[in-house]
């Protein structure tokens, strides 16, 4: 069986202990990843540390080429780090699955390695001239979860360096294969030290987080290891970025031309079996074209192959995990329990995480399976009468991640998008993130954003140089 290894100063480490990572579609194990202790985050934050200053003091052109050489060497092994995904997290290699989420590590290299952050001058008149800089912060702790684990390392890291800053990324305990393998690889065209990694669970993220030599926090993950995470970084004062769940709620205007949204509709909600931050996680439509909308959403739903995602003709792959499974079997049940129609579509593999693909209909705002985040394979389709109602039900919870409006019209669909509480409200598609493009929470679902010119500021410290003229 392979051992896979942590990267720390360059090189691959040992570690005193290991767990068995399986593939959640067959339950075959995919090899053994290190689990960490608390001296091996020291030694890690300290590579980091060592390599940080002559990281930083590289011209914005060499890391610029840097991060565009990291690009190269994702696209290059974009079809082995595919594979290792499919068989670890379980989204297909085909459709929106594991080659797509290589596609998007190697655009949100390329865009950030393009991107420019000269000094600005914020102020200037005949007697002053202030002009903000944007120096790195120093040592970023990147704690990843198991979704999309390599794009979302990918996201935290990226930026991270590109503006000077060395790192040490953390995946989730159920995915680390993967993204210690892309880690290896990329590590090849980077210095020594300015990318490590440290495995193991939540014991190994808390010891990193609160890390003294810890300059900057990017979680991405549940809302409680998040409020856990705040506490922690009490200890080195580092700002966070915190991208939590969502419970994103889609709203389809009265009278929209269904066969014209319903392959987007469906992926919005169900793309990588649900397992997405930015997913449909609830949707209202009104009281006339509710059947519609649940025959359209079945007659798609009904043609959409699971199972094992190494064969290409599957579209959606397992629950990651047995925790992710018995949690969304357990809001299924809920609703079957409290009168709600349940409609499931798709043969499944006897074995594996896997669990059909499900409308629930007959259900209302108070139900479990609509306010909590299920994070897999089962909608809630919730009727209202006028849309002052929907907005007020899709405003109501505290996750405020992202919205979407789905209209004929796109000035109708623009009032009602103003009034949704959202980091993100689409129109018209949902999760159509960009790496351009701020992405970010508002409320429950964390705080400060990523992509574009303004994810690179948040890993950069503001100092301003103020000059009497
Ligand atoms: O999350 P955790 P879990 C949601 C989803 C899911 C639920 C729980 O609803 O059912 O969260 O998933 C690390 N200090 N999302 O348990 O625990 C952990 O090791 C520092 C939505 O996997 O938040 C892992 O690397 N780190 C989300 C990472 O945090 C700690 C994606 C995420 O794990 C830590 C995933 C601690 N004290 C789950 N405890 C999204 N926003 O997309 C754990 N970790």
């Amino acid at each position: 069986m392979q051992t896979y290894h942590n990267t720390v100063r360059g090189k691959q480490t040992e570690a005193n202990e290991h767990q068995e990572i399986c593939n959640p579609a067959t339950g075959i194990t995919l090899g053994l990843a290190p689990i960490n202790s608390e001296l091996d985050v020291d030694l890690a934050v300290d590579a980091a540390r060592q390599a940080q200053k002559a990281w930083a003091s590289t011209s914005d052109q060499e890391r610029r080429e840097a991060v565009a050489r990291v690009a190269q060497v994702l696209e290059e092994n974009s079809g082995y780090l595919a594979g290792l995904i499919t068989q670890e997290q379980g989204k297909p290699l085909s459709g929106p699955g594991s080659r797509f989420e290589m596609q998007a590590c190697v655009g949100w290299t390329q865009v950030p390695s393009a991107l420019e952050l000269p000094p600005e001058v914020v102020y200037e008149d005949d007697k002053r001239k202030d002009v903000l800089y944007r120096f790195p912060l120093g040592v970023v702790a990147a704690i990843a979860p198991w979704n999309w684990p390599l794009m979302i390392a990918i996201w935290q890291i990226i930026p991270a360096i590109r503006m000077g800053n060395t790192v040490v990324l953390k995946p989730s305990e159920y995915t680390p294969i993967a993204t210690l393998e892309m880690v290896r690889l990329i590590s090849q065209v980077l210095p020594p030290g300015v990318l490590n990694t440290v495995s193991g669970d939540g014991r190994i993220g808390a010891a990193l987080t609160s890390h003294p030599d810890i300059d900057k926090i990017m979680f991405t993950g549940s809302e409680s290891t998040g409020r856990r995470i705040v506490e922690a970084s009490s200890q080195n004062l580092a700002p966070i970025t915190l991208e939590l769940g969502g419970n994103d709620a889609a709203i389809i205007m009265p009278g929209t031309e269904t066969s014209a949204i319903v392959e987007d509709l469906f992926w919005g909600a169900f793309l990588n079996a649900g397992q997405t931050c930015a997913c449909i996680k609830r949707l209202y439509v009104h009281e006339n074209d509710y059947d519609s909308v649940v025959a359209a959403l079945s007659d798609f739903a009904c043609q959409v192959p699971i199972g094992d995602g190494m064969d290409e003709s599957n579209l959606i792959g397992p629950l990651q995990n047995t925790m992710q499974h018995n949690k969304v079997k357990e809001l299924i049940a809920d609703a079957r329990a409290n009168g709600c129609d349940v409609i499931e579509f798709g043969d499944i593999p006897e074995t594996g995480y896997f669990l059909p693909l499900t409308l629930v209909g007959n259900i209302r705002d108070g139900h479990r399976l609509v306010d909590e985040e299920q994070f897999g394979p089962a909608l809630p389709i919730i009727r209202y009468r006028s849309l002052d109602e929907a907005i007020g039900s899709a405003n109501r919870l505290s996750a405020a991640l992202g919205a979407s409006v789905w209209a004929n019209s796109l000035e109708e669909a623009e009032l009602v998008a103003s009034k949704l509480e959202a980091g993100t409200v689409w129109i018209n598609q949902h999760g159509a993130i960009h790496p351009m493009v701020p992405f970010g929470g508002n409320k429950a679902s964390g705080y400060g954003v990523e992509f574009g010119i303004e994810g690179l500021k948040a890993v950069t410290q503001p100092r301003v140089i103020s000059i009497k003229k």
